[in-house]
């Protein structure tokens, strides 16, 4: 249970780990003579997961381009220690944000601790204005629960303050501030927090995948999200990253898979997964008995909630996993861009180009094209949608990933597969026989009572009604 030394420096003071809940809390007071220390990582590649040395064992989660926070024991409390500070996060490559986070990204470093652990957790202020962390989900003494102003007063910059509580429960959890809550989780400041089981062999799964939903709005050409935004964003992440910048869920065939995620947007997102069907096993109030859990393609997440659900990844291949608002699937667009469809552009064109002469039509066909258009974008700004596989360009952006699933990947590997081999005759295909005669089409039904179709045409009520025409009363 208890694996020799440190990773990352910290020491892990072995065997400390297996103190129970029964034993007595202190008085809220720091024992320790020091701070823990408080690493940092800023780059956005995940790290393997952060399998304990010390205390009750556990398989550790796989944070989507994060990682995990070590910690040290003391006694019998296990510290971990979150600065709050500026940072600057690769969204996909060719953009980077510039946000707040916690120990080096946005978001910060996935907690993880067992069921019963006592847990003290130090948290440094180096933003400019105050914060607070409040523990989302979390069953804690009314003066843990990080609400500044209401359960205590703002960490002002600089300071540290330290949080300590029991892990009363196993399941799915968050961190985020609760002080100038709106700025602060518009900048990026959140993070997951799991807790394991006591028992590493109850809810086992051999795969077990975390992130987040949030979401940003930054204009084209600029670094830091407009903070008052409360709809329209045009960054929709999964751990501050977007597609083709989100790792894949990297499964080997047969494996048990948990995913859970859980939302800090402004809005609800329809998560969904191709290629099976899971069970919903964890919401935000703890796990679902096995017997009620129940299926899904699609599991909604609503503003401030967390899901979990599980599948036996018996299927290879490269399944997607997205939200299914399409317009969560696209980086940042103008949301006042025109419908075009069905308009020939090629005319108007001409016409604009004399004007600007780098003038380019699009959408007239939808806007597809899009997907694999050069187009000159301001600097640190990605293209709406991108990211190719196989077979071309995918032509999405945002909340959008894939679930590689392949035999043979050993149990610790998560490095992304490429592209899934598709087995002889198992890809749609064109079909280059005779070509379709014209359709025969239904002829119009006539309407109920009348001996013609009918004619819509729409008129503009403040101007007399034409005077043929197969509609109003006269
Ligand atoms: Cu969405």
């Amino acid at each position: 249970m208890s694996k020799p030394v440190s990773r990352r420096g910290l020491l892990g003071v072995g065997g400390a780990g297996l103190a129970l809940a029964s034993a007595s809390m202190v008085s809220g007071r720091v024992q320790a003579a020091s701070l823990p220390e408080a690493p940092i990582k800023t780059d956005a590649a995940a790290a393997p997961p952060l399998h304990p040395n010390t205390g009750p064992d556990y398989q550790p989660v796989y944070t989507l381009n994060g990682w995990s926070l070590p910690w040290r024991m003391n006694g019998d409390w296990k510290e971990f220690h979150l600065i709050a500070e500026p940072v600057v996060r690769e969204l996909a490559p060719g953009m980077r944000a510039h946000l707040w986070g916690y120990n080096g990204q946005s978001p910060g470093p996935t907690i993880e601790a067992v069921e019963g652990d006592k847990v003290r957790i130090f948290v440094t202020n180096k933003l400019p204005e105050g914060t607070a962390v409040h523990w989302h989900g979390q069953l804690l003494p009314n003066g843990m629960d990080g609400v500044a102003g209401l359960n205590q007063p703002a960490i002002p910059p600089g300071k540290t303050f330290v949080y300590e509580f029991i892990l009363r429960k196993s399941g799915t959890f968050m961190y985020h501030p609760h002080s100038d809550e709106m700025v602060q989780m518009a900048m990026g400041m959140m993070g997951f927090f799991v807790v394991h089981p006591r028992d590493p062999a109850e809810r086992r799964v051999d795969r077990d995948f975390v992130f987040l939903l949030n979401a940003f709005d930054i204009e084209a050409g600029s670094y830091v999200p407009k903070v008052n935004t409360m709809l329209d964003f045009n960054l929709w992440c999964f751990n501050s990253r977007v597609f083709p910048g989100i790792d894949p869920l990297v499964v080997r065939q047969g494996d048990k898979v948990r995913v859970r995620f859980g939302n800090l947007t402004m809005t609800n997102h329809p998560i969904h997964m191709h290629g099976y069907d899971f069970k919903v096993t964890g919401t935000d109030g703890g796990w679902v008995n096995p017997e009620a859990a129940w299926p899904e393609v699609s599991v909604d997440v609503a503003v401030g909630q967390m899901r979990a659900f599980e599948f036996v990844a018996d299927v290879p291949g490269d399944w997607a996993l997205h939200c299914h608002k399409s317009h969560h699937t696209m980086n940042a667009m103008g949301h006042d861009v025109r419908t075009y469809i069905g308009v020939n552009m090629k005319q108007t064109a001409k016409g604009i180009q004399r004007i600007a002469p780098g003038y380019m039509p699009m959408g007239g066909s939808g806007m597809g094209e899009m997907g694999s258009m050069e187009m000159p974008l301001p600097d640190n700004t990605l293209p709406m949608m991108t990211g190719y596989a196989q077979f071309g360009p995918v032509e999405m952006g945002g909340m959008f990933t894939t679930v590689k699933v392949r035999p043979g990947i050993a149990s610790s590997d998560y490095t992304d597969p490429g592209w899934y081999k598709h087995p002889e005759g198992t890809v749609a295909y064109e079909w280059t026989g005779a070509p379709l005669p014209e359709p025969k089409r239904a002829p119009n039904t006539p309407r109920a009572g009348r001996g013609q179709s009918a004619e819509l045409r729409a008129v503009d009520p403040r101007k007399r009604a034409p005077r043929s025409g197969g509609h109003g009363n006269h």
